[in-house]
Order: structure tokens, then sequence, then C-alpha cells
């Protein structure tokens, strides 16, 4: 029998604040702002804060901001600073790379790249003390980093995108420009030019931790709140006290398909997956015109496609 499916959090318990442990760091810069919120309880935690803004954070943010605003008024200026046109072209507008008459130049006219070169300089910075941030602060509260590096991952296919493989090749011209359509545009040319990026390995790896991390997020997300009702949701005492949520779920995904993972493993699963899907992506992209420049023509050589 169907019963009742709910997209939000049907629980919302409500105690005085959590301010968190102490720690050997002490307490600055931990902003003591905290307040509730029923909405954001819907969808997570009610409590919002206390917030943490050390250096990095300040700085990342800073960073952050002067790159999208560098974006924003370039994008601006290139419909004349009309906010009407602004707000209808948003999606095709776009800050461009310098062409490939630049090569790999520090020194570009800010119209012609110029601009690109400072906002990649400010968004990495961002991207990176962002990394630092939360490296630090996982360490402050005396837990694993394994966030942070699954970050790195994410944050190497970035870099390799937008600067290591643009410096391979010599060429600014190579990175991916900043706007919305004009970023998807970049994606399906490149594609294209290096004669179609499915005949690439380290894409189809790439796909398949994507696909396989999607499926495993189902899975699991799905397990846990079907035992949510036996204390399922208790996942990190289930690891180690078994219970009677544990077993149902181990025995159903035994009984469906032979096979369970346990309570520590799905988590290291799904941490894998992610990691290994922008990992295996920086590699695809990173030999791509730099190793082989046509993929079609390689898997037919390697007799992965037809021979021609
Ligand atoms: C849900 C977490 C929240 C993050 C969000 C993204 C910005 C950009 C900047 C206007 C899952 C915030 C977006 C801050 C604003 C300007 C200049 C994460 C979640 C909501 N893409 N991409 C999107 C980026 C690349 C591709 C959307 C960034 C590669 C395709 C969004 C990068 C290639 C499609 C976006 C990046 C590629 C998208 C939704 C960086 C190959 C879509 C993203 C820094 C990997 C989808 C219109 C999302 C879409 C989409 C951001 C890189 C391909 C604008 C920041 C170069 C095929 N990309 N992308 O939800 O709807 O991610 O596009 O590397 O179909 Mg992209
Ligand atoms: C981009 C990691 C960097 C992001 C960071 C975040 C901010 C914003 C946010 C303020 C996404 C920084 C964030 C600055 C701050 C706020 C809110 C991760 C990123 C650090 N492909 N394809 C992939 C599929 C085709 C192409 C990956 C499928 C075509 C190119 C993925 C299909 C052509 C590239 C994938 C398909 C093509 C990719 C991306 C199907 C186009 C890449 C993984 C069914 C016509 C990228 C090796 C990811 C890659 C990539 C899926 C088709 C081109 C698995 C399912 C054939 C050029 N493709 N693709 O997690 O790594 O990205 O390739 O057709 O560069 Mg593809």
């Amino acid at each position: 029998m169907a019963y009742y499916q709910n997209i939000f959090t049907q629980v919302q318990v409500r105690g005085p604040a959590e301010m968190g442990v102490p720690t050997e760091a002490g307490d600055e810069p931990r902003y003591k702002w905290v307040s509730f919120s029923w909405l954001a309880g819907k969808i997570g935690n009610a409590q919002l804060g206390p917030i943490y803004l050390g250096a990095t954070g300040l700085l990342s943010l800073i960073f952050g901001f002067i790159a999208l605003f560098i974006i924003g008024m370039n994008m601006a200026a290139s419909v004349d600073y009309s906010p009407i046109a602004f707000m209808r072209e948003f999606f095709w507008l776009t800050l461009d790379p310098p062409g490939p008459e630049y090569g790999f130049s520090p020194f570009v006219p800010l119209n012609e790249g110029g601009w690109y070169i400072i906002t990649g300089f400010f968004l990495t910075a961002s991207v990176l003390l962002w990394w630092v941030r939360s490296y630090k602060r996982a360490l402050d509260l005396g837990m694993g980093t394994h966030v942070a590096w699954a970050f790195a991952s994410a944050i190497w296919l970035f870099l390799v995108l937008g600067f290591i493989r643009p410096m391979l090749m010599g060429s600014w011209a190579e990175a991916v420009p900043y706007g919305i359509f004009s970023h998807l545009e970049w994606t399906n040319n490149f594609s294209l030019i290096y004669g179609n990026l499915f005949y690439n390995p380290f894409h189809m790896l790439s796909i398949t931790f994507l696909y396989g991390s999607a499926l495993l997020f189902a899975m699991h997300g799905a397990t846990i709140l079907a035992v949510g009702r036996f204390g399922g949701d208790r996942e990190i005492e289930q690891i180690t006290d078994r219970g009677t949520a544990t077993e149902r779920a181990a025995l159903f995904w035994r009984w469906t398909m032979g096979f369970n993972a346990t309570m520590e493993s799905i988590h290291r699963w799904a941490w894998w997956f992610a990691v290994l899907t922008t990992f295996t992506g920086g590699i695809g992209i990173l030999i791509t015109g730099t190793v082989v420049d046509n993929w079609f023509l390689w898997a037919a050589e390697n007799g992965i496609a037809p021979a021609l």
C-alpha cells in the first residue's frame, strides 16, 4: 500500500542554540550570531549560525565577489549598461578569454581578454582559499579532512579546464568562457574539435562515476529513509552497534541483489564515486589536444571504434 511521501523533513527538533564544541584555536573568529528558520528546518537544520569567518573565509568571499563583479561589469558593458537588456540576455552574456593571437601571455589588453585573466586569478584564489578554509575548519573540529579532499578533486578539474590545459597548449583561448550558454558552447565545441569526446575513455570513466554517484546516492538515501522508523538514520551508531534497521537494510539488498554495502562502506563507495568523477574527468581533459588530437581516430586505431 502506498503511504505518505514527503520531500520535506517531517520532524523539526527545536532546542537551545548549539554553539559548538570548544576547540584549541579558541572562539575567534567564530561569530556568535544565531537564529532559527522554520523554512530552513524543512530542508535541513533550523538553526542558522554560528558562522566562522577566518582570514581565508573572508578573503575567499572578497576575491569571489571581485571575480563576479568583474564578470558582471563586463557583461553589463556588452549591453551598454542597459539593465533591461542585461536581464533579458543574461544567459547569453559572456566574458571570453583572449584570442589565440595572445598565446599564454599574461599581458593582454583589458577588453581583449585581460579582464578574463584577472577574473581567473581572483576566482582561482577564491576557490583555493575556500579549500584551505574547509581543510582548516575540519582539523580545528578534530574531524577527518575527507570533505576537503573531495573538493580538491573538483578543483583539479576546474584548474585543468581553466589554467593547466591552456598553459600546456600555450593559449588562453583554450580556457572556458565565463557565461551560462557560452560555457555550454565551449563544451560542445571542445567535443567537436577533438573528434567526439565520447571516444575519450576518461570521459567514459567520468560519466560512469557520475551516473554511479547518482545511483548510489538514490540507493543510500532511499535505504536510510526506509529504515528510519527503526532508527536507521542513526547511521554512525549503526556502524559499530548494529541494530534491526541495519539488519533489515542489509538483508533487503542481499535479498534483492545478493550483496550489501555496510553502514560504513556505503559512505566510502559514495566518496570514491564522486571523487573519481572529476578526477578521471580532469585527466581526460588534460590529455585532449596535448596527447590526443582526435578521439574518434584514436578509438579507431585502438579497435574501440570501427576502423575507417
Ligand atoms: C547544484 C551546487 C550549487 C551550484 C550552482 C552553480 C555559478 C555561475 C557565473 C553567470 C551542480 C552556481 C553557478 C556561480 C555563475 C556566471 C558567470 C552543483 C550544485 C547552482 N559550470 N555545465 C551548469 C559551472 C563546466 C555544463 C549550471 C561552474 C565545464 C553543462 C551552472 C563551472 C563543463 C551544463 C554551471 C562549470 C560544463 C552545465 C548548473 C566551473 C564540463 C548544464 C551547475 C567553475 C563539466 C547546466 C546552463 C550545477 C546548465 C550547467 C556552473 C564548468 C558543462 C551555471 C561554476 C566547463 C553541460 N554549469 N560546466 O548545478 O543548466 O552543478 O547550464 O568549472 O546543462 Mg557548467
Ligand atoms: C565543473 C568541477 C569544477 C567546479 C568547481 C566548483 C564556483 C561557484 C558557487 C557561489 C562538474 C567551483 C564553483 C566557482 C561557486 C556558488 C553557489 C564539475 C566541475 C571547483 N557528457 N563533457 C563531463 C556527460 C558530452 C564535455 C563530466 C554525459 C558530449 C567536456 C561528466 C553526456 C560533449 C567535458 C560528463 C555527455 C561533452 C565534459 C563532468 C551525455 C558535448 C568536461 C563531470 C549523456 C556536446 C568534463 C572528461 C563533472 C570532463 C565533462 C557527462 C556528453 C563535452 C561525467 C552524461 C559528447 C568538454 N561530461 N560531453 O562533475 O571531465 O563536472 O570530461 O551525452 O570538461 Mg560530457
